[in-house]
Parts: C-alpha cells; structure tokens; sequence
C-alpha cells in the first residue's frame, strides 16, 4: 500500500477528537459494534440527528438516566427505524424551510443491528431508499440477533452455530448463505452504497464522511465483529475484522451510482477461510467438507464482485 497514494485513508490528523459516543456505555469488552459506532460519529460530526432501532447498541449505550450519546437520538421500534429516518428528515426540511432551524444540513442517519436491518426493518428500510429520502442508513453487523441471546438471522452466514440453530448431532449450524443485502439496496438505485468493517477504521470513516455528503439516501453495511457471539477472545476483535477482508469472507467496496469500486485495503491474494473460521468457536464443529463448501463460494462470490468492479479484474491486481 502506498501511503502518500492514500494520504486520505492514513492521515491521522483528520480524525475529530470529538467524543459522540461516550465511554461508560455497557457493550461487552471487546465489542466491535461500539468501536464501530464512535467512529461513525466522529465521521458525522455534530449535525447529526440518530435513529436508533432496538438491538445492542441501543440496549448498552442508554440505561437509564445515562446515555453515552451527545448527538440527537432517538430510539425507535425494532423494524422501523428507516421509516422513523424518513419523517425525521422530512421534518427538519419542514423547520428548514419555515425558518424555524438555522439553516444548514443536518443529516439523518439510522442505525441497526443486521437484525433489524437483513430481517424484520427491511420493508422500511427499502421504502425509505425506494423514496430517495436523505438518509444515510448504517446497519452494524454482527452475524446474529445478539441483544436476545445471539438467535440466528439474515445476516448469520453459513455453518454458524447459534442458539436457534446450535452444531450437534443432527445439525451443522445454519444451513443457508447469508443474504447478499449490500447487492439488495444497491438495486433500489441509491446513489451511494458501501461495504466497511471497524477494524479498518480510516476507510469506514472516509466512507461515512462521503455518505454523508450524498443527497438522498445511502447505505453503509459494516461488518462488526460481536466477541460474545462469535465465540472470539475479547482482544482479537480487529484481527477477525481483518482476517474477514484477508479471506475474502467480507470484501470492501463501494457502489457508487451503479458504479462499482474495490476499496484499495483488500488484499493481493485470498487467504484461506479456514485462518478466518478457526479464530471462532461458532465454525469449531465445521468439517473439512463444510470449510471446503465455504472456501467455494467466496471465491464465486468473489470473482462476481470482481467483475462488475470497473478498477480491477483480479485479486493479483491489487497494489501491495
Ligand atoms: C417487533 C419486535 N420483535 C422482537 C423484539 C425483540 N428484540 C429486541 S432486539 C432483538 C435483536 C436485535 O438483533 P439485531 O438487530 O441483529 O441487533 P443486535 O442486538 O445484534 O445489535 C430482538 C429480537 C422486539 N423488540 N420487537
């Protein structure tokens, strides 16, 4: 990786040493989702409204009389934080236009576990994007319905041992691919849709920086790695974001009016899925026959994001 190249991404100077998101909030130690969500709002800045749907960082971040947010917020149901961001922004268009708010942007950007967002708020979710309305949506990631005892969802990929579908004699964990929703929003025409992971947090935050500036909506999905259910030693909650990007498992891009781009911190060349399943006691029980199944379709998955991708036609092309 050049660093001059990609000054942008590696200039420690442009990260806000504003706190939006406080410490003395109670996520589990290691939690990826709350280094995920300080980051994102020091990206966003103070002129920022937040829609929180129900799930963890709802749950940790607001036990009452406390909250560790000091931007607006404000938490809504589990399945429609997309529909409470759109009449959040219709309103300060409204207040805007009447003179009753100063006038300059304020975004809405709604937030949700992938619960909330693959499963049970996807119909506000594409109804909000279908309508174009100014809204930057972020779904935090972390591969299963957590808050309530880590339950499978949409999201939870193949072979994962969760409480609905644990590993055991007769199961092998979840026996269905997790959906693909980055591809989904990006067929409701969104101008702008990307791919991050908070153990590469310069690129997130870039990422959220540029979603923000997009009028009409925008989604950014973020894997978040969730040590608690992922089976994952507290301390290696970046290495298994990373080891996610390094396998090929969660690849960064960018789809930005149709247009696809890889993000320059993929690497050279895949390395194995199993580097990635053997850091977590959820793919533990997973055969040799099971990792092969998972090694097989990264590598379709992969080589289909590679071609639409207009900057580059193989993983080998990738500058070091
Ligand atoms: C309509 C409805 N169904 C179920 C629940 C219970 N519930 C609250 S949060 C949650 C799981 C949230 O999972 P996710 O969106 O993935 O976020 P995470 O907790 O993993 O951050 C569930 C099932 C609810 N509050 N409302």
């Amino acid at each position: 990786m050049n660093i001059v190249e990609n000054f942008d991404l590696y200039a420690p100077r442009l990260v806000d040493k504003e706190e939006y998101f406080n410490a003395g909030h109670r996520a589990c130690s290691g939690c990826g989702e709350a280094l995920a969500i300080r980051l994102m709002c020091k990206a966003l800045g103070e002129d920022t409204v937040i829609v929180n749907a129900t799930g963890c960082m709802e749950v940790i971040s607001v036990m009452y009389p406390t909250t560790a947010w000091s931007l607006p917020w404000i938490h809504v149901a589990f399945p429609n934080a997309a529909s409470v961001g759109a009449g959040v922004e219709a309103a300060l268009k409204v207040l805007r236009r009447k003179g009753k708010i100063a006038d300059r942007r304020i975004k809405t950007v709604c937030i949700g576990g992938d619960g909330g967002t693959f499963d049970i708020g996807f119909q506000a979710l594409s109804g909000t994007m279908e309508r174009g309305h100014d809204v930057l949506y972020v779904c935090f990631d972390n591969e299963a319905y957590m808050n309530t005892g880590i339950q499978r969802s949409g999201a939870t990929p193949f072979g994962a041992s969760t409480t609905t579908n644990p590993a055991g004699a007769a199961s092998q964990g979840k026996d269905e691919w997790k959906k693909n929703i980055a591809e989904i929003i990006a067929s409701h025409n969104v101008p702008y849709v990307a791919t991050a992971c908070h153990s590469y947090p310069l690129d997130f935050m870039n990422k959220v920086k540029k979603a923000r500036e997009v009028e009409g909506p925008s989604y950014i999905h973020c894997l978040s790695v969730c040590p608690t259910g992922w089976r994952v030693q507290t301390e290696d909650c970046i290495k298994a974001g990373r080891l996610a990007v390094e396998t090929g498992v969660f690849p960064l891009y960018e789809i930005e009016n149709g247009k696809y781009t890889m993000s320059s911190l993929n690497p050279e060349e895949l390395r194995p899925v199993e580097d990635y399943l053997k850091l977590q006691g959820r793919f533990r029980h997973l055969t040799t026959d099971s990792i092969e199944k998972i090694q097989d379709r990264i590598i379709l998955e992969n080589n289909k994001l590679l071609d639409k991708a207009e900057n580059l036609h193989s993983w080998a092309e990738l500058e070091g």
